[in-house]
């Protein structure tokens, strides 16, 4: 059962969300275009949106209920800056959980997340135990896959990693992806431990690395 109400950052110092059991911080990597925003926009919201080109948001903040733990999920997204081929440290530090977002008709973003942003991850993500999720997006358009579904499973088990294959436009499996990484999550007790009181406080301190321009709270809404 998953039980969920949202704010965005903008609004997220407001009342109704301290009554939590942890906090998560949740990242969302991978080429610019794969659908990175638009799986945040699908999780965060519970309908259809009609999806266009997102400039990035900075960060979500989700309340939901899994696993019989109240959580409060922060979840940051890039403004772009992936197009540049690398985000900042700051990005990744503190992360519970990391999303890996490939997009199924575009290769060469498959081949990313081997090359850039799985050796970023590992590079700069401060808690050792972290969990990560590969997953193909747009599997909509099926007709134009150009990653196998095998290809994806066999990248995943190299890095240690749980797969699933999605479509933010049909939402299909997207709330899945979350769900499970967060149950890993909840599996680890060291990060259960950085998700505790203690570091509530500093996670919802830090700023977002990448200010989004004002009043964008979600750009596809
Ligand atoms: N067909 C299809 N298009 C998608 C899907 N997810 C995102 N898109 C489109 O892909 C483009 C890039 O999405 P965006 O979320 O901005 O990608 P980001 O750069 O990774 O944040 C947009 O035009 C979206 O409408 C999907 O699951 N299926
Ligand atoms: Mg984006």
């Amino acid at each position: 059962m998953l039980v969920s109400s949202s704010s965005s950052s903008s609004s997220s110092k407001g009342g109704g969300s301290n009554n939590y059991d942890y906090s998560f911080k949740i990242l969302l990597v991978g080429d610019s275009g794969v659908g990175k925003s638009s799986l945040l926009v699908t999780f965060i919201s519970n309908f259809v949106h009609h999806l266009s080109p997102t400039i990035g948001v900075d960060f979500k903040i989700k309340m939901v209920t899994i696993g019989g733990k109240r959580l409060k999920l922060t979840i940051w997204d890039t403004a772009g800056q992936e197009r540049f081929g690398t985000l900042t440290s700051s990005y990744y530090r503190g992360a519970h959980g990391i999303i890996l977002v490939y997009d199924v008709t575009r290769r060469e973003t498959f081949t990313s997340l081997s090359e850039i942003w799985a050796k970023e991850v590992e590079l700069y993500s401060t808690n050792p135990e972290c969990i990560k999720i590969l997953v193909g997006n747009k599997v909509d358009r099926d007709g134009e896959r150009a990653v196998t579904r095998e290809e994806g499973m066999a990248l995943a088990q190299y890095r240690k990693c749980s797969f699933l294959e999605c479509s933010a436009k049909t939402r299909a499996n997207v709330h899945q992806c979350f769900k499970d990484l967060i149950l890993k999550i909840l599996e680890v007790p060291s990060l259960l431990e950085k998700g505790s009181t203690a570091v509530k406080k500093q996670i919802l301190q830090q700023k977002p690395v990448h200010k989004a321009p004002e009043n964008n709270g979600c750009c596809s809404q």
